[in-house]
């Protein structure tokens, strides 16, 4: 059983439920994750046992033993049937393609992903109006158990078809949910999912020192006006905001997104201090978010003329400069690219 690297909830749900349903069905399966894996994968696949490999990429979540990457040989690592689920790209395979390659007529692609490669398996079921890969699998992994619908899952299948469920449609707000969506998210809850906890697993999680840093983001905000009109947000950190709040550099995943919240703030930029050694020169770290939709600025096109990049809604740049000067970098940069 295999997903895209770096896997999110979808990925997880995705692989943890048809490896689930695979075992009772009567079929070994092992499960590999290409990391990096999220720190809350253990509340979903504490009973699923790990295989880590060395010298090679950071893969978990099978027998635990230490097997050399790529691998030759060993239990499970030249299986039956390969069964991809969430992705159907070379790209987001990353180190496992060379171990898939040779493998392709016994592979299987379960996606709901518009762009992949046709080569990686021999068959592919590409579902792309499905809010999340979950959602395809539901019904196929249900007519596999011989259940008459999604409501009689067992518990331990139910609980990661929901994950994908909820996190791929944020939450149920995504255009892409239909009334499927809610009569599937119906039928897991009454299968048994306690829809609570994965909300608190996955979205309460936060370090308070997050928040007290997020606190000096808010106050730093300016806004400046774009010239094709509405506003610029830009929040700026200082070496020493991270100090004083103990926050850790990781911690301003998500910062930009909330001044979107303004109705009339298009782009949100966070600035951040880089610590440099005494007498190099400044370094400041540029992330930046804009608002979907018919006027959308392509912050890619913007992070571009700075040097960075990333894709049309959300992208970033490194600057050899103080926060003040990376301000007015990004301010021309964004009304260069508008003219
Ligand atoms: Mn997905």
């Amino acid at each position: 059983m295999l997903t895209h690297a770096k896997p999110d909830g979808d990925a997880i749900g995705s692989a943890l439920a048809s490896a689930r349903a695979l075992r009772r069905l009567g079929a070994e399966t092992e499960t590999w994750f290409v990391g990096p894996i999220p720190p809350w994968i253990d509340a979903f696949a504490n009973d699923t046992p790990k295989r880590t490999f060395s010298g090679g990429p950071n893969l978990s979540c099978v027998p635990l033993d230490k097997t050399p990457w790529p691998p030759t040989e060993g239990p499970g690592i030249d299986p039956d049937l390969i069964l991809i689920v969430d992705t159907g790209s070379w790209a987001q395979l990353a180190e496992l393609r060379s171990w898939i390659e040779p493998r392709t007529d016994r592979t299987i692609i379960i996606d709901h992903h518009v762009r992949g490669d046709t080569a990686i398996a021999s068959r592919r079921l590409i579902d792309t109006p499905a809010a999340s890969c979950t959602q395809t699998l539901a019904p196929i992994l249900a007519s596999a158990l011989q259940l008459t619908g999604a409501h009689e899952f067992p518990a331990d299948i139910a609980e990661p078809l929901y994950l994908g469920l909820a996190t791929d449609t944020g939450w149920f707000r995504f255009a892409s949910v239909a009334p499927e969506t809610f009569r599937l998210a119906g039928d897991l809850i009454r299968a048994g999912v306690d829809h609570t906890r994965i909300y608190e697993v996955i979205e309460q999680q936060d370090e308070f020192a997050r928040w007290r840093l997020l606190g000096r983001a808010l106050e730093s905000a300016c806004k400046h006006p774009l010239a094709s009109g509405g506003f610029a947000s830009v929040m700026k950190l200082r070496v020493s905001d991270f100090e004083e709040t103990e926050a850790d550099r990781n911690d301003t995943g998500g910062f930009a997104d909330k001044l979107l919240s303004v109705h009339d703030v298009r782009v949100s930029v966070v600035l951040t201090e880089q610590s440099v050694a005494a007498g190099d020169a400044a370094v400041t770290r540029i992330s930046s978010r804009s608002k979907p939709g018919p006027k959308a600025v392509d912050v890619n096109r913007v992070m571009s003329r700075l040097g960075g990049g990333g894709h049309v809604l959300a992208a970033g740049a490194k600057v050899k400069a103080t926060l003040d000067e990376a301000e007015s970098l990004v301010l021309g940069a964004l009304n260069a690219s508008q003219a």
